[in-house]
């Protein structure tokens, strides 16, 4: 059976002072039957690979440029990621794809910089709350899904997270049926483009307000392999009942 994965997302939150909760989390989850990723901002991810190297927690990166270098100001290509240690990359967050303009197909392209460069690419997809008022979750999805994820993802270097705009730092989480009905959407898309035992293997993870009160539920939801966890990855004794969840 597949592992599951927990993994966080730390936005733009973190300075040195914090590395002492991977640290945390290592001691805490020495062996966990789960995967754990958390993801820094980048100035952290150096020292947080270095960190957690040897233990169970993996270290990843919030985005990168679809270039392995160029002259691209202030951005940081998929094998600098990787030469820092990280070893996945959150790929297209509704957050980048509002507020930095990016559209399904640089998130593909940059799904296929960090593929070539050996790193995990969590893709994330999601519906506004218009769409969803307007009925159109499903056929969002299916497009983000189309576009989004290049040719070349398998069960191995992609990870699809569901993250409802709607449900993101709200505390709104969508109903059990509503998750489930996505992610069997998912699923099912998955399996045309990849047959079915890679989509069956391809985690799925729900984001968006993902706490340790709600954790066991969201878990228990039909294809969910874990979650993408943004405020409350931030402090260890949050993450880790989440992880100790699945446990
Ligand atoms: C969704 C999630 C992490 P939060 O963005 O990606 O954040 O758990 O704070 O809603």
């Amino acid at each position: 059976m597949t592992r599951k994965l927990v993994a966080g997302n730390w936005k733009m939150h973190g300075t040195k002072a914090d590395l002492s909760q991977i640290a945390a989390l290592a001691t805490a989850h020495p062996a966990p039957r789960i995967d754990i990723l958390i993801c820094p901002p980048a100035t952290l991810l150096a020292q947080a690979a270095g960190l957690a190297a040897d233990s169970a927690v993996m270290i990843g990166a919030q985005d990168c440029h679809a270039a392995a270098s160029g002259a691209h100001t202030g951005d940081i290509s998929a094998p600098m990621l990787a030469d820092a240690g990280a070893g996945a990359v959150i790929l297209g967050h509704s957050e980048r794809r509002e507020h930095h303009h990016e559209n399904n197909e640089l998130v593909a392209e940059k799904a296929r910089a960090a593929h070539a460069a050996g790193l995990i690419a969590v893709i994330c997809l999601g519906e506004t709350l218009a769409q969803r008022e307007a009925a159109q979750t499903l056929e969002v999805i299916a497009a983000q899904l189309h576009a989004s994820v290049p040719d070349g993802s398998t069960a191995t270097n992609t990870v699809i997270a569901y993250e409802p705009v709607w449900a993101i730092g709200t505390g709104l989480t969508p109903t059990d049926a509503q998750i489930a009905e996505v992610h069997g959407l998912i699923r099912s898309l998955l399996a045309e483009r990849l047959g079915g035992a890679a989509a069956t293997a391809l985690r799925l993870l729900y984001g968006g307000s993902v706490k340790p009160a709600n954790a066991a539920g969201i878990f228990a939801i039909a294809d969910v392999d874990g979650a993408l966890v943004g405020g409350a990855s931030l402090k260890a004794e949050d993450f880790s009942p989440i992880i100790m969840t699945l446990e």
